[in-house]
């Protein structure tokens, strides 16, 4: 519809940007083709069409929603000044799944567009979980709020109709706070989706979704648990297939299910038998990368239907090997001896399993890490290993009692990106700190491991070809451009003037020459690597005897680990812990239960544990009950 009093056309514009966030020299970090297309852009996105397509602003009034991935496009916010202006000055812009590392850059691409009049919101995990965890808003968000942005907290899935009329009016409140609110998933109409041509500008050809929220755990550091809670909400097996099928119908076969737990997902049975059902009745070769606990390989079935359902890739949280540590994280659901049996049953199904690994808890030293590392190494069959510096996230419980004992955390947001350190730690300075993460990667990934790596993989079937360029993007992102590989893309993109507010504009000359040195470097540097790796899966592919390559990870495990492995006999708190799990095995022998694990046959065992109850469903295992400690001998 024309609106002739302005000579322009009335429709509203939805645009809704997932921001990036700034380097060290305070560019934004951008590439040709970035990770992964952003799930709560994708989640947003659908609400927001779903909405415009209900025509909740009445039959007169057509929404546009135009999406935005900042890792991958430039954001010109004169464009987008010029685009509302266009259609009648009707507009909201949407910054769309906050996290704390993104909030600065987010209120920088928030201040022209305020300044020109128009509507700005924030949402995501920054803003929800300060609002969740936190007695007073914290100082940036008031900031915003003093800007004119209008903060979102919550899930939008029941809301987004209401802030779209609230714009429309022109009367955007402040704050929507709906943490209190968490909307069920099962009847959500539109669920996550991003057309192709968005897909494409990411590496891989992958699309993500969540097929459920909430996690029964209680880690301190999380803040998953504060944000969408602890109980568990999932969208049904046939939102699950028209998501596949939206994205099979536009060439998309490849998934990351965002879920932090797939293993705790209430309904992940139901879903996966209706994926298998795909897969085998249907033709749909879809594929999946899925994230899980340490405990997961005793959920009856888990991994097996997991192949079943097309899990190639699995992402576990393995955070430490010291149960000190883990304890201190009140992370109890992750055991030790534990660790072998499911990173062998992975294998035993030919899943690639990465893992990640945090330093700076209480009991760790840079002597501690790297000899830790050294036993995961050599113990632990696993392919990637990925390194976070514990950090109090906003939203974390360790970020409220940090908070409210007024101990020093850094003030600039930027850092929560897992790589920097943001505050004390009672056995490594600062500087010792950072020095460990940054050495990790150096620790794990030399020549020698990433050979270990992949003849492990060969000799279990994994096919170590697509296995290398994923060896590669992890072991290289740290080294070659100083940036986690969850942060990785390719060639990165630089522009002078997109610098964080407060910097000043570097001159042309000294921009541009030190931008063509750094892409000339990093190629080298790649190539080298790339050809050193192709030189690794070469030698294995025609070493004869790669087939029946063995080590101390790869063997079965037995009752004698707990005797020889360093895993187990490394410090106090492993022993403690390897003789606790021993006499809750006995307690559960005694208690006719078929025990969990220390048979000398574990691998087949496996799953035959605890929760392999009388009652024999998995939703009454106790590591369900995660706060409920294992009963004493
Ligand atoms: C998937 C994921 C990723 C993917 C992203 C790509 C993808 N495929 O989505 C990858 C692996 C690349 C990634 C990377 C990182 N991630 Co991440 N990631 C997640 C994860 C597991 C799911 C995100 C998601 O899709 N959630 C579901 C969506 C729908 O929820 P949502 O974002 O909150 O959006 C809802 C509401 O907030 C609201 N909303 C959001 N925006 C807006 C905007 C408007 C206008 C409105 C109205 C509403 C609204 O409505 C949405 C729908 O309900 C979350 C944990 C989690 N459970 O959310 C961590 C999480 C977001 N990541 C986190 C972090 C720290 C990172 C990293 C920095 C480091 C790391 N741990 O890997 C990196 C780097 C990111 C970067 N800056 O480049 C933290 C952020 C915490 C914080 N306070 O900042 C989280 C919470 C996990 C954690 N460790 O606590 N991540
Ligand atoms: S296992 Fe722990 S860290 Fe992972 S989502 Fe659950 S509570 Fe959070």
């Amino acid at each position: 519809m024309l609106d002739t009093k302005r000579g322009t056309t009335r429709r509203f514009q939805l645009i809704l940007i997932k921001p990036s966030h700034y380097d060290a020299d305070g560019y934004v970090v951008q590439w040709l083709r970035s990770t992964m297309p952003s799930n709560s852009l994708a989640a947003v996105f659908s609400l927001a069409n779903g909405a415009a397509e209900r025509r909740v602003l009445g039959p007169d009034l057509p929404i546009d929603v135009i999406a935005i991935d900042e890792t991958n496009t430039h954001v010109v916010p004169k464009k987008l000044i010029r685009r509302i202006a266009a259609h009648g000055g009707l507009g909201l812009v949407g910054i769309v799944g906050v996290q704390s590392n993104e909030f600065p850059r987010a209120v920088d691409i928030a201040r022209p567009l305020r300044a020109a009049g128009i509507q700005v919101m924030i949402g995501g995990f920054h803003v929800s979980g300060c609002l969740s965890m936190l007695q007073e808003i914290p100082e940036d968000i008031r900031q915003a709020q003093a800007l004119g942005i209008s903060i979102f907290a919550g899930e939008a899935e029941e809301h987004i109709g209401e802030v779209i009329e609230d714009a429309a009016r022109g009367r955007l409140k402040p704050l929507y706070n709906y943490m209190k609110d968490l909307p069920g998933l099962g009847n959500i109409a539109s669920p996550p989706f991003l057309p192709y041509d968005f897909v494409q500008r990411t590496v891989g050809n992958v699309t993500s979704f969540d097929a459920g929220r909430g996690c029964p755990f209680q880690c301190s550091f999380c803040t998953i648990i504060n944000v969408q809670g602890r109980k568990s909400r999932y969208r049904t097996p046939d939102s699950v297939e028209h998501i596949l099928r939206m994205n099979w119908a536009q060439g998309v076969k490849r998934f990351f299910i965002t879920d932090d737990n797939f293993a705790r997902n209430k309904d992940w049975e139901a879903i996966y038998d209706r994926i298998i059902k795909l897969r085998e009745e249907d033709g749909m070769d879809v594929r999946f990368m899925i994230q899980v606990d340490t405990l997961c390989h005793r959920i009856p079935n888990f991994i097996e239907k997991s192949r079943r359902a097309g899990v190639t890739r699995v992402f576990i949280g393995l955070e430490n090997i010291n149960p000190a540590n883990l304890i201190a994280a009140k992370k109890r659901q992750n055991k030790i001896t534990e660790y072998r049996k499911m990173l062998l049953e992975w294998k035993r199904y030919g899943i690639m399993t990465f893992a990640g690994y945090i330093l700076g808890f209480p009991n760790d030293t840079p002597e501690s890490i790297r000899h830790d590392l050294d036993i995961i190494k050599k113990e632990l069959p696993l392919d990637m290993l990925e390194f976070f510096v514990l950090t109090p996230l906003p939203g974390s419980e360790d970020h409220k009692v940090l908070a409210e004992k007024g101990v020093w955390m850094d003030p600039d947001m930027n850092k929560y990106e897992l790589e920097h350190v943001v505050t004390a730690h009672a056995k490594m300075s600062k500087d010792e700190w950072q020095e460990a993460y940054r050495t990790a990667w150096g620790i794990f990934y030399t020549e020698e491991h990433l050979e270990t790596v992949l003849r492990r993989a060969y000799a279990c079937g994994i096919n170590i070809r697509s296995l290398m360029p994923v060896l590669f993007w992890f072991s290289s992102a740290v080294p070659v451009e100083n940036l986690h590989p969850l942060q990785w893309g390719i060639f990165r993109l630089k522009r002078r003037r997109d610098r964080r507010s407060g910097l000043p504009l570097e001159s042309p000359v000294v921009f541009y020459s030190r931008y063509a040195a750094e892409i000339a470097r990093k190629a080298a540097l790649l190539a080298k690597r790339w050809r050193h790796l192709k030189g690794i899966v070469r030698r294995v592919e025609t070493d004869p005897r790669a087939k029946f390559y063995m080590d101390g990870a790869l063997t079965p495990v037995a009752e004698e680990d707990s005797e020889h492995m360093e895993l187990y006999t490394q410090n106090d708190a492993a022993r403690v812990a390897v003789e606790r799990e021993r006499r809750v095995a006995g307690y559960h022998h005694t208690n006719g239960y078929t025990g969990n694990g220390h048979a000398t046959s574990g691998q087949k065992r496996n799953g035959q544990s605890a929760a392999e109850t009388p009652a024999g469903h998995h939703h009454d295992h106790p590591e369900l009950r995660p706060e409920i400690n294992p009963p004493a001998a």
